[in-house]
């Protein structure tokens, strides 16, 4: 199957681009934030501050694709703009989790060279110039991704929302409609500094039409809602578990940094 890829040592990261060329382009994500190389762009970024409006319906369901989990959302009344999106004006398509095997590791992007224990993603797609997420997804401005670093510590209350709801998609193409609200602007963390680039898609076909948007905050989430997202598994019910390799466990669904190359590095705010 050509759209056989994973986070294996057979079809892991260091493959894609035999597959999906793109992958190996020049401005491919997550990449290692060295904080003494940004460049404060005040004048630029903060002429426009970031805004967000997200209904908290807008959360509609929860899927485990069988490499991550995903809640796919109504971008209805969902709004992204300014900081390095100028007037552009971009709807949340979805977001989802990346994370390790334990607490030391498990986000996409680096700070210094330190991993974070998760990366939550909230993916955004430009209204203004396109007219699906689709083409979107092909034009170099079209998607806007918010990154928020996930570190061990007090237990997320609307996290635990989510992680109730896991066991329900525990199997690959698993699907469940959300009933009580999931407000994704509670993932977001109460100050808004954050660092942009321009990059990619962190998985095939790592389309470069992304600019990423990392807030310099975290949020914490406890050891435990960690652990519930380690229990969703890469098989379909019904399938036989590849017992090998961690029971078929989704974990370690990260890409490494890529390299920056000339591309630059701006943040705004503390
Ligand atoms: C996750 O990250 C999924 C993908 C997503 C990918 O693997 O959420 O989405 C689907 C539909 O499964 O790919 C096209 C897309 O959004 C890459 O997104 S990311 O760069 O933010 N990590
Ligand atoms: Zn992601």
């Amino acid at each position: 199957d050509k759209n056989e890829w994973d986070y294996s040592a057979q079809n892991g990261p260091s493959t894609w681009m035999s597959k999906f060329p793109m992958a190996a382009g020049s401005r491919q994500s997550p990449v290692n934030i060295e904080t003494n190389q940004v460049e404060s762009d005040h004048e630029a970024l903060s002429s426009k501050p970031l805004r967000w409006k997200y209904p908290a319906t807008a959360s509609r369901k929860l899927v485990n694709p069988g490499y991550c989990w995903r809640m796919d959302t109504d971008g209805e009344g969902t709004f992204l703009s300014g900081g390095p999106l100028m007037d552009d004006v971009y709807k949340l398509e979805q977001y989802h989790c990346h994370w390790g095997c334990s607490d030391s590791r498990g986000s996409e992007h680096t700070v210094n060279g330190q991993a974070f224990a998760g990366e939550l993603h909230l993916v955004h797609w430009n209204t203004s110039k396109y007219n699906t997420f689709a083409e979107a997804a092909k034009a170099s401005d079209g998607l806007a991704v918010l990154g928020v670093f996930l570190k061990v510590g007090k237990t997320h209350m609307e996290m635990e929302k989510i992680a109730r709801l896991l066991p329900y998609v525990s199997h690959k193409g698993e699907v469940v409609e959300i009933r009580e609200p999931i407000d994704p602007s509670k993932f977001l963390p109460d100050d808004n500094g954050y660092w942009t680039y321009l990059g990619s898609l962190t998985t095939p076909p790592c389309n470069e039409s992304v600019t990423w948007i990392l807030f310099k905050k975290c949020i914490e989430v406890s050891h435990h809602q960690l652990n519930i997202f380690r229990n969703l598994r890469k098989f379909s019910r019904g399938e036989e578990c590849p017992c090998h390799e961690n029971h078929g466990a989704v974990i370690n669904n990260f890409r490494p940094p890529m390299p920056l190359g000339n591309r630059v590095l701006r943040e705004c705010g503390s």
